[in-house]
Order: C-alpha cells, then structure tokens, then sequence
C-alpha cells in the first residue's frame, strides 16, 4: 500500500521524541500536496510542546497543504489539553484526507468524528500493529492506569546472570550494552535492589532511579546515587509482605509520581517476584556458558516440577548484537 512507506517514516520521527515526551505518546506525521508530494514533516518532540501534526503543519506558510494528504500514527486529537486540538488546524489548513496508524485510547480524544463532520476523507488501521507497539506504554497507561514493566536481564546460554560467587562484569558484549542504553531512554525509570548495588556497584545512567532497600543497607555513596532523581523504597515507606516490599503498592506509589514505565534491571529474585506486573522481557544472552548449577539464575522464584506449569510468554522479536542476540517477549 502507498501509504505504509510514510506510516514508517511516522514511527521513524515518532521515535525521535523518545525519552521526552512522557506521559504522552510518540506521534510522527507526514504531509503530501495535493499531487502526493512529501512536503513537510514533523513530530512531538517534548511534553508540553506541539503535537507532531502541528509540528510538520506549521512549517508550511504558503498553502501549499491544500487538498493535500496528512498522515499520522495516532488519531489527531480533537480536545483543549496542553495544546489546541490538532484536528482543528487540519480543517483550517485545508487538509483532503488524514491517514490514521491507530485510534487513540484517550477518552478525550474524538478526532475521527471531527475530521469526517468536516468533510474530510479518513484511512485508518495503516500498520497498525506496528503503531500500537510503538504506543504500548501510553496505551497501558491509559486503559489500566497502571505503569508499563519491562525486565531487562543478561544471561549466559544456560541461563546465568552471575557465577556463584557474584562475577558478572561482563556477560554481553559492548555492542549489547550500548543497545541497553537506548532500551533504557524509552522508560520513565529504571528500577534495581540493594542486592545489585552492592554486588555490582553500577551506575545506571538515567533521569530517574528507583531503588528498592528494605533495610536501608546501600551506601550512600555508591555510583548509583550520584545522578539522576532517586526514589528509595524501604521498610519505612513501603508494605512488607512476606518479608518483601509490596511492589504493586511501589508501582502504584511510582505512578502517582509520574513514572508511566519502569525497566528493571536486578537480579533473578526481584525479577521472579516482579514477573507477575512485567508487560515485556528483553532477554539478551551471550553464548556463554557457566556450567555452574549454583550460579545465579535470571528468573529465580519458585520450583516448578511439572515442565506444564512454567509461565509462558509471547515472542516479540529476535536482533542480532554479535556475538549475543535480544529475544523480546511480551506476557
Ligand atoms: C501528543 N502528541 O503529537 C499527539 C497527541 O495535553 P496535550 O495537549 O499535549 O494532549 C495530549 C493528548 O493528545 C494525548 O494524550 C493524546 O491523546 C493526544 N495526541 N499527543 O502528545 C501528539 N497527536
Ligand atoms: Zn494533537
């Protein structure tokens, strides 16, 4: 179809917002004449600042949008929130035909409805699986009002994230870890225990840190606390069941702060726990083994003796960051 190239080229610009634009979606837009050339384009690119249709609309001063094409990830939204509604300029601008990647789950936002009262011709659904993935965190937050958990671990082939002794500097290869730190950038937070920080002692460089320390055992001078905003959760501001602190209670707590997604990069006990809340796996694995039965496990939560009862998830993808690879799964 004619209009999947520039859908791509919607996600491409989207993406660009990534890291910036939370609570909101990443939204990209492409413009035609009226004779189907590409003239501008555009994208959300901060909270707070023009939608991806106004962006690439604004650019144009001389009309020449027309009876032109306008093409979008997202429904245009048709409401008075930060910034005036965007089908509102698409009418005004001239606009023939708006090609929409997927609805918007925002109850607010009724911009199909607005667009074709106008008179304007709308095609929906355009890779819309694609467009619901890049929007998996804003439509989570905003059906459930619940942040999107991913887990990111690193393993060996058998499974391993440390030898027995805690030695894991470095199972993936740097190439891997460079690709963590863009994985990192989508997520409002990233999330780890007391037990990696004073295992590993890493920085984990981000805007915003949440570590979880029952007994307040961390140094305060461990890497982790010298950037970014920190949120420690502890006996003394958290629930404790069963010994461990409640993490539907730190999900929710984190939420209210403004932490729409959370990546958790810890160990196999917090990710055992937290499996029940993750939405997405990114499971990188270097073909390493350490045929070590007592090494530590990337997932480890209770013993399971009939191969039927393990929990399954849905694969995602597969890439290539030779020598390792990045399996992704959804719950
Ligand atoms: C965006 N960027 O490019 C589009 C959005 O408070 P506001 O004015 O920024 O409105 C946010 C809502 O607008 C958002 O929840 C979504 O429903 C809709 N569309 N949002 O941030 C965009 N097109
Ligand atoms: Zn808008």
């Amino acid at each position: 179809m004619q209009y999947e190239k520039y859908m791509k080229k919607c996600i491409q610009l989207a993406k660009q917002g990534e890291g910036n634009v939370s609570p909101n979606p990443l939204v990209g837009c492409v413009v035609l004449d009226k004779f189907g050339n590409e003239i501008s384009t555009g994208y959300h690119a901060r909270y707070g600042e023009n939608h991806a249709e106004r962006d690439a609309l604004l650019k144009l001063k001389n009309g020449e949008e027309n009876d032109g094409t306008l093409i979008v990830n997202l429904e245009p939204c048709s409401h008075f929130g930060k910034t005036p509604p965007c089908t509102n300029l698409i009418i005004e601008r001239g606009i023939k035909k708006v090609v929409i990647g997927m609805r918007d789950v925002n109850p607010k936002v009724d911009g199909i409805t607005k667009l074709k009262a106008a008179g304007i011709e709308v095609i929906e659904g355009i890779l819309e699986n694609e467009c619901k993935t890049l929007n998996e965190i804003f439509i989570k937050n905003q059906t459930q009002n619940k942040p999107f958990i991913a887990i990111k671990t690193a393993t060996t082939l058998d499974g391993k994230i440390a030898t027995s002794n805690g030695s894991s500097k470095w199972i993936t290869s740097e190439k891997a870890r460079e690709e963590v730190k863009k994985i990192r950038n989508r997520y409002d937070a990233i999330l780890t225990t007391s037990s990696t920080i004073i295992a590993d002692n890493p920085t984990m460089e981000h805007r915003k840190k949440i570590i979880l320390d029952r007994e307040l055992k961390t140094d305060k001078n461990s890497k982790i606390y010298q950037s970014g905003e920190i949120f420690v959760f502890n006996k003394k501001n958290t629930p404790v069941i069963e010994n461990k602190l409640d993490l539907e209670f730190i999900f929710n707590r984190a939420y209210e702060q403004g932490i729409k997604s959370i990546l958790i990069e810890s160990g196999g006990i917090l990710n055992g726990e937290a499996l029940k809340y993750t939405d997405k796996i990114y499971h990188f694995i270097a073909p390493k083994i350490t045929g070590d039965n007592s090494s530590k496990s990337c997932f480890d939560f209770k013993r399971i003796t009939d191969i039927n009862e393990s929990l399954h998830f849905r694969f995602a993808g597969v890439e290539n960051f030779e020598p390792d690879i990045l399996l992704t799964y959804y719950s």
